[in-house]
This record gives C-alpha cells, structure tokens and sequence, in this order.
C-alpha cells in the first residue's frame, strides 16, 4: 500500500509516504514546511490555513512522486482545537498552548472541579493549556456563543479534507473532558463546567474510516479518487509511541521532540492521588492503551535558544555546539526543566541563566555551556521520570526506546542512557509518521497483528542505535539530582 502520513509538529509539518506490505515498510518525505505561529493583537495563533496549504502541496507532491495514493492519516500536536459554527466555518484561527490566555482560566475551573476531582475522571497531569482551560477561556468571548463543534487540529484537518466532522479518541484524551477509564466523553464533567455538549462530535478509534477525499480536494492536488482517509492515532505522541520498536513490555519511552514525553505504555490508567501529585498523565493509546507519561519541556529549551542567538547574530550552529558541548564538564549548572517560566517563547538563556542564580549556581558562561547545561538537565528530567513511572505503575523497565528528532543527538542519547542506568534505544527519528502509516495500513489490510507485531516489522526494517550506560555514574547523576531537587 501507498499511504500518505501527514505529522505536524509545533515547527514544521511534512507529508511523508510510505510503502508498506508484510515485511515491507519504507517511509519518504515528500514535503516539509514551516510552522510559524502568529501572534494578532496580543495572543499567539497557528496559522492553520497555511497548515492546510502545506497538506495539499505534499498530497500534490505524492500523487507525482509515487502515484495514486491508498490512503491518508494526520496527526499532529494536542490540545489546541477550532470552533465551527452552525455553517461548519471556522471561527477564528486556533490559539496556541503556548499563549498566557489559557492560565487565566484555570481558577475558575479548578472552583468548579477541584483539580482532584478532574483527575479521577480525565487522569491528565495539570497543564495550564490543557483544552478544557482553553474552552473556559473561550467562554469568555462574544463568538463563543456561535460555536456547534470543537475540533482538534487533526480532525479539523481532516474534516477540511473529507467534509467529515469527528474527534479521534487519543487525542480527545488529551482535551481533560474525556473519562480515561470508560474511554468516552465525560458528560458529567462537560455538564458541571457548563459546556455545549454538541461542542464535542462522535469519538473515531485510530483505525475507522473516516471518509475519502472530497472531489475539491482531488481536483486541488489532481489525486484519482477514492482516496480514504483513515484516523490514526492523531495525537502525534500517541502515533511516536506506535512507532516504538519495542521488544517486550518492559520498556520506557521519550518521545523527544519539541517535548519529551516520557512515559510507559499500561494497559489500564493510574488515577491515584501519588499520580496526580507527581504530575502523570493518562492519555489514551491505539489498541485499547493507555500511555503514562508525563510532559517534560524538551528540545524547545534548545530551540528557543538557537532562535535567540541567531537574532542576537551569535553563532547557532547545532551540530557545532553540540561538539562544544560535549567537551565540556558535566554538570557546571543544572535545572529543573519543568520550570513554568520555560514555557512561553522568549530568550531562554536568559531565563535558564536567572534559575542558575536564584538556586545559587554561577550561570553558563557561553553558549556551549549552556547547551550543556540544557542537555544535563533534560536527561535528569528523563531519568526522574522514568523512575517515577516505573515505580508509579509497577512496570518495570529495563530499556529506553528514545524516538523522534532527538534521536539524532548522540550527546542527549548517551547522557539518558548515562542518567536512567539504562540502555537507551534511539531511533526512529519519524517514529509518529511510522506509527501514522502501520496504523493505516493495517486498518486497509496490508498488515494484521497488534502493537507486537507493527513492532517487529519496525526492528526488521528501521534503523535504531544503542547507547549502553558508562559504568559508575549512578552517584554522580544522583548528586545532580540531589541538586534539582533542593532547589525545585
Ligand atoms: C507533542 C505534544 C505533546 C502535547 C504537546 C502540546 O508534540 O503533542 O504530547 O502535550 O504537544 O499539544
């Protein structure tokens, strides 16, 4: 089978083919572009027409490379949602989660639902963005009153492409309004915070079809119809984790992108108030799932500083400060990635300079300090979260499965495998586009099996790098630790 995966992250979007048949899967890029959020009159928007511009041009470009395609799946980021009105036209461009509007409405949910109430019910760690803090703030605003659905960016998309209106189930889970133990919309949390039912369409499972390419559509890319669009895990996380080339179950994952998501995957939620409090979530998975992880800040600590230094016209090279990098010491300064001050954009070696001298450590002294500094503090983050799952699901875990654009840094890899005491597994890079894909083909019959066996076909055919842990760390990295913790 041909299949179209369209991945869209925080910083750029692609539509990826791939081939795929029993002992068969291969995976190439057929358009990349960028994803530049936009702030209007004060609040950060995706540009999500721009979005869409891309899908078509990269459904355009595989109907040309490959020829007629057997489907499409999309998945991207969470969270973030469209509103319809009654005409199925969009109201207004989707808010960023990184925007400061969303926390301002976490008050006033948290008087109706207390935050341990919420969590019994939705089993999703507090961020201020989560959707449902979004909609409360939406509430607000003379247009909301219009709104008949909310979609996610992938069913928004989607509906743009098939005319179909719907909410994928992992990424629903992401919204705090879905139940994670019966798996549905929760009506009485929807109920107790006054929100429109008919807000939230019918659940898809990633597999259903969710309809073909409408003939616009086709004209518009000169693709030969019908052309299915399938929903995959459209939660990105939810398809990198897919994507995992896992042998057995006893495994941690970092789904290291802009975010970490570090987690394991269960086959029940975890909704104990030890859970709450250290902050795990339950997002639902493909295959009836459930993945425990928690949001680590990521790689956005070392984007936002790349993009700062080169407004400020310093070098930003990343493999080249990734090579100073590693030359320097271990841990000169390390901090807690978690930081909500990290969140917004803005000049991050600044901020992480400012943490360093509140927790009285002396602040990186140049770029290739500070890149240490980010790189040290990400596989603390990774090794406390990997422990604290483990311990708090009874999993046990004895390898690291890293996946995603993280994976092609050496540095991070060996300092995670160094951190958890573990082996770490890096690769693949588009696990989530990977995970798009098997989910498609397995729904059109090109593949059966379950995760086990999407999996195997993803040792016998991806590439993936093992970093062993240097012997003798461990007092080191807890000492680190130590440090984070003191100054948490
Ligand atoms: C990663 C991700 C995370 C989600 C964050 C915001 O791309 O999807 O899983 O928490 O973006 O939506």
């Amino acid at each position: 089978m041909r299949l179209a995966a369209v991945d869209l992250g925080a910083s750029s979007g692609r539509v990826m083919v791939g081939r795929v048949g029993p002992g068969r899967l291969e995976l190439h890029e057929v358009n990349r572009f960028a994803n530049r959020p936009v702030r209007v009159a004060g609040t950060l928007h995706w540009d999500v027409l721009a979005l869409y511009a891309g899908v078509l041009d990269g459904l355009r470009a595989a109907g040309r490379d490959v020829g007629p395609l057997d489907g499409v799946g999309i998945d991207s980021w969470a969270v973030d949602v469209g509103l319809l009105d009654a005409d199925g036209a969009l109201l207004g461009n989707p808010v960023h989660y990184r925007d400061a509007r969303h926390a301002t409405a976490v008050p006033g949910v948290h008087e109706l639902v207390s935050p341990a109430d919420l969590y019994r019910v939705n089993g999703l760690q507090h961020l201020p963005f989560n959707t449902v803090f979004q909609l409360a703030a939406m509430r607000q605003l003379a247009g909301f009153g219009l709104a008949r659905h909310a979609l996610l960016v992938p069913d928004l998309l989607a509906y743009w492409l098939t005319g179909a209106v719907g909410a994928e189930l992992t990424n629903a889970s992401t919204t705090g309004l879905l139940d994670a133990t019966t798996r549905q919309w929760s009506t009485d949390l929807v109920d107790r915070l006054r929100l429109p039912h008919e807000l939230f369409p019918p659940l898809r499972q990633p597999g259903d079809r969710l309809g073909e390419l409408t003939a616009d559509v086709l004209a518009e890319t000169g693709l030969t119809g019908p052309v299915p669009v399938t929903a995959v895990g459209s939660h990105d996380t939810a398809s990198a984790v897919v994507g995992v080339p896992a042998e057995s179950e006893r495994f941690a994952y970092v789904s290291c992108g802009t975010w970490s998501l570090v987690g394991v995957e269960l086959p029940d939620p975890v909704l104990t108030e030890a859970s709450r409090e250290a902050g795990f979530t339950n997002e639902l998975g493909v295959d009836g799932t459930v993945r425990y992880l928690r949001n680590v800040m990521g790689l956005w600590l070392l984007q936002e500083s790349l993009r700062t230094w080169q407004s400020a016209g310093l070098p930003a090279d990343l493999t080249e400060l990734l090579h100073a990098a590693a030359r320097e010491p271990a841990f000169g300064a390390v901090v807690d990635c978690d930081d909500d001050r990290f969140l917004p954009p803005g000049d991050m070696p600044a901020r992480i300079a400012e943490v360093c001298r509140e927790t009285g450590q002396t602040p990186p002294q140049s770029q290739a300090a500070t890149v240490r500094c980010i790189l040290d503090s990400l596989a603390l983050a990774y090794r406390r979260t990997v422990r604290q799952a483990a311990e708090l699901s009874g999993r046990s875990v004895d390898v690291v499965h890293l996946v995603g654009g993280g994976a092609r840094n050496t540095l991070l890899c060996q300092l995670t495998a160094d951190a958890c005491g573990l082996p770490v597994l890096a690769g693949p890079v588009e696990a989530a586009a990977l995970g798009n894909v098997l989910v498609q083909a397995r729904a059109g019959g090109a593949l059966s099996g379950g995760l086990a066996e999407l999996r195997t076909l993803l040792r016998a055919t991806q590439q993936v790098v093992r970093h062993d842990p240097t012997p003798c760390q461990e007092a080191a990295w807890q000492a680190a630790e130590d440090r984070v913790r003191r100054t948490r």
